[in-house]
């Protein structure tokens, strides 16, 4: 067998996290052969049913477990769909004795997997709880109000001290886009992180297995025996321990337990509640997957929430780019008001500056390059555009020396303004760790971790910083094709307005 890599601080997107092979002390595991044959078990079986693992491995399950509570687990594991399915038995009497587990089920490798809890009973009527939670995010009128309450309710179901909705950046970094928290215990709203903070086998994995838990940070993971060497999978285990690294970053923090479920938006991993206490914390499993349901109808929601806000965006800016015709239409001097012009179109697409160029004269209004450098700009333009709009979010990536005013300008869109003349409308977005603010680290641990201090809040978004120098905040795909509505407007425009004034001077 190849010697797994040592795992590190740069190299920490290697990490196997799904065959490290151990699970969290809070319930058992065992893998059975197609024929129900125990072929490994976890540890900890005594503490649970009083048989050692090496004891059960080689048995037929019905040897261990009631004969109603195995045939069970065959019904449904017959009832599995799809390649991620699992099944879950809430409150099995598994042994007949009177206690009564929480079970989840699935196929692995061939392997049936059945993880066991003890039951709490605690979670009441999951239904009623999760339709009364519907019932308020429906009630909020932003996306931001949408995401606070979101955070609220799973605080109120999970009772953790901190719930965040941590969002996915499209380069893999995230930021706190909302938090509910106990007081006292500081903030970390508005906060970003780079993307190795969860990097990308996590968030692969999140994709598939919606929820992960980890009860206590001290607890000592529980190896699973096995006959042979070949590490199970445990991708879609709700009882995986999780990476020794994460462990750390939490314990820098001063975090006790943690808990994250996945938030999912066009089959894409938007972003994740992730969930903070103070000390140990484990809510059942069955507790979990209501949360979990509630997730998944919260990214429901989401979803049609973002599509309608991104419908809107796209009328508006079809709303803009008429008002700019009729505008131009009856007075067309405006066009040469770049102020004017410059209201209008960042009214359409958020920007600091705007420059335009027109007839070899330029105007500059807002956050922008300085003139001398636009006119630089401008002579790059061609190249970049090709006619089209061009959108960046770092100018010096593309232009030489423009990092010179990366702190007022440092991404841009540009619009072409004519098909034939090197005309453009720029829109600027100045430096964007300008505009995020840092609040200091709420929690300072006395001592760090064997990787020292860069697993905490403050190294990360040194990090993230460094990662965002010298750039503005992206354009959106929307935000171009936006550009691109109005860029068809304007070159009608210009168009029109070229026609009029050689009529003129016929
Ligand atoms: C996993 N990292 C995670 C998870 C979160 C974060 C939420 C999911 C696991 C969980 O639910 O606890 C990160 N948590 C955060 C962030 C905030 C937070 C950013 O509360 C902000 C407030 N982590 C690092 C570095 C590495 C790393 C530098 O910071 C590696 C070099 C690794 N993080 C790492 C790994 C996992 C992880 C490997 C996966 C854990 C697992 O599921 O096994």
């Amino acid at each position: 067998l190849p010697k797994p890599e040592v795992v590190d601080l740069t190299n920490c997107d290697r990490e196997p996290i799904h065959l490290l092979g151990e699970i969290q002390p809070i319930g058992f595991l065992l893998a059975l052969s197609s024929a129900w044959v125990i072929e490994r078990a976890s540890a900890n079986l005594a503490e649970f049913i009083g048989v050692a693992p090496e004891a059960a491995i080689g048995q037929p399950l019905d040897k261990l477990l009631g004969h109603g509570a195995v045939h069970n687990f065959r019904n449904r594991i017959a009832m599995l769909r799809g390649p991620d399915a699992v099944e879950r038995i809430f409150g099995c009497d598994i042994a007949g004795d009177g206690r009564h587990y929480d079970i989840a089920l699935h196929v692995t490798a061939g392997q049936i997997v059945i993880e066991a809890e003890p039951a709490s009973g605690e979670a009441g009527d999951a239904t009623n709880t999760v339709r009364g939670m519907i019932a308020r995010i429906d009630q909020t009128k932003t996306i931001d109000a949408l995401l606070n309450e979101g955070a609220r309710l799973v605080r109120g179901l999970a009772g953790y001290d901190r719930v965040m909705v941590y969002r996915f950046a499209e380069d893999g970094s995230g930021e706190v886009a909302a938090e509910s928290c106990v007081s006292g215990i500081g903030s970390f709203k508005g906060l970003h992180y780079p993307p190795n903070d969860i990097p990308q086998q996590a968030r692969e994995l999140y994709r598939r297995n919606l929820l992960r838990l980890i009860s206590d940070i001290n607890a000592e993971p529980v190896p699973i025996v096995s006959t042979t060497d070949k590490p199970i999978d445990l991708s879609l285990s709700i009882l995986r321990s999780v990476s020794r690294i994460h462990v750390e970053y939490l314990r820098n923090m001063g975090v006790g337990a943690s808990m994250s479920i996945s938030i999912i938006v066009d089959d894409q991993l938007w972003g994740l509640f992730a969930c903070h206490h103070y000390s140990p914390r484990s809510p059942s499993f069955e507790r979990r997957s209501v949360c979990e349901l509630f997730a998944q109808m919260f990214s429901m929601r989401l979803e049609s929430r973002l599509r309608k806000e991104l419908m809107e965006f796209e009328r508006r800016a079809r709303d803009i780019s008429d008002q700019l015709l009729g505008a131009v239409a009856s007075d067309e001097s405006l066009l040469n008001d770049s102020t004017w012009l410059a209201s209008l179109l960042t009214d359409a697409i958020p920007a600091d500056g705007v420059g335009v160029w027109m007839n070899g004269s330029q105007a500059l209004t807002g956050s922008t390059p300085p003139a001398g450098a636009f006119r630089e700009l401008i002579a790059q333009l061609p190249e970049l555009s090709q006619g089209d709009v061009f959108a960046t979010d770092q100018i010096s990536a593309v232009v030489p020396g423009a990092d010179r005013y990366a702190a007022t300008a440092a991404g841009m869109l540009a619009i072409p303004l004519s098909r034939v003349a090197n005309d453009y409308v720029v829109l600027f977005r100045s430096e964007l760790i300008r505009s995020v603010r840092w609040g200091g680290d709420p929690y300072k641990p006395v001592e760090y971790g064997p990787n020292g201090p860069r697993l905490t809040p403050r190294e990360s978004f040194a990090e993230w910083k460094e990662l965002v120098e010298g750039k503005s905040k992206p354009f959106t795909s929307s935000e171009r094709r936006v550009a691109e509505t109005l860029r068809a407007t304007l070159i009608e425009v210009v168009l029109r307005m070229a026609e009029e004034a050689t009529a003129q001077r016929r």
